[in-house]
């Protein structure tokens, strides 16, 4: 595979991630922060893994659903190819000048999978040579706090003592791009938050930031 590293620094989009527990937040914030970026005049786009509209998106929603029964191996790389199909028009996207505002990504399908049990190497391993992001916002909320919010428990994966365990892996996955946000803090205060340092990103990457491979060095 080409090494995205080894292109030369030009003005680029940002790849901005939201992360968290179920229910934590993640797609009233990214709705919010992408209306945000584009008023300011920026080229920006929402995106989501799953990305539910391919043909394995649609594999991935029917699992999710309980509508259908993977094997957690076979469904941890669903997940990933889920990402992989995406990753040239994701690179596309951020060269040509766009922001691209994902809700989940590698971490989601790393955190979710060893909290089943999965070995956390092996988990991150098929995500090796996906696009790092800029920008990992994790909303940090306690399992317990996120239970309390609407729609908790009608997916495969929200059930209390499942999101204790996802915690601790998004835990252990915490590296320099990330930054936490408390995610008990008003909806508002919350968005103050994201939009300025997504703006900080921005800026760096409009400055010529590298973009780099995820995981590549470890
Ligand atoms: N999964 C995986 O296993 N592997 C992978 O690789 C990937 C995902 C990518 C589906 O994801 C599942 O796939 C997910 C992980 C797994 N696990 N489950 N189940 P999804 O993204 O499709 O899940 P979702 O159902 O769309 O969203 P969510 O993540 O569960 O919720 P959220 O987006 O973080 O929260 P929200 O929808 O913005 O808000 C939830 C509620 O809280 C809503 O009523 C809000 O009004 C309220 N809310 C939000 N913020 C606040 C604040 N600050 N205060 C008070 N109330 C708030
Ligand atoms: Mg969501």
């Amino acid at each position: 595979m080409e090494s995205t590293e080894s292109k030369t620094s030009v003005a680029r989009g940002s790849l901005i991630i939201l992360e968290g527990l179920d229910r934590s937040g993640k797609s009233s914030q990214c709705a919010k922060l992408v209306s945000y970026l584009q008023g300011k005049g920026l080229s920006v786009e929402a995106w989501r893994f799953p990305d539910r509209t391919t043909v394995i998106g649609q594999m991935i929603s029917s699992y999710l659903s309980n509508e259908s029964h993977l094997d957690d191996k076979v469904i941890h790389l669903l997940f990933s190819t889920n990402r992989w199909e995406k990753r040239a028009l994701m690179e596309s996207k951020l060269t040509s000048g766009t922001t691209l505002i994902v809700d989940r990504y590698s971490y989601s399908g790393v955190a979710f999978s060893a909290a089943k049990g999965l070995d956390f190497q092996w988990c991150k391993a098929p995500e090796e040579g996906l696009i790092a992001p800029d920008l990992v916002l994790y909303l940090d909320i306690p399992p317990e706090n996120a239970a309390e919010r609407g729609g908790y428990g009608t997916e495969r994966y929200e059930k209390l003592e499942f999101q204790k365990k996802v915690a601790e892996h998004y835990y252990a996955l915490r590296d320099s791009s990330w930054e936490i946000v408390d995610g008990c803090l008003k909806m508002e205060s919350v968005e103050e938050q994201l939009r300025e340092i997504a703006m900080n990103c921005i800026s760096k990457c409009q400055n010529g930031k590298p973009l780099v491979n995820l995981w590549s060095g470890n």
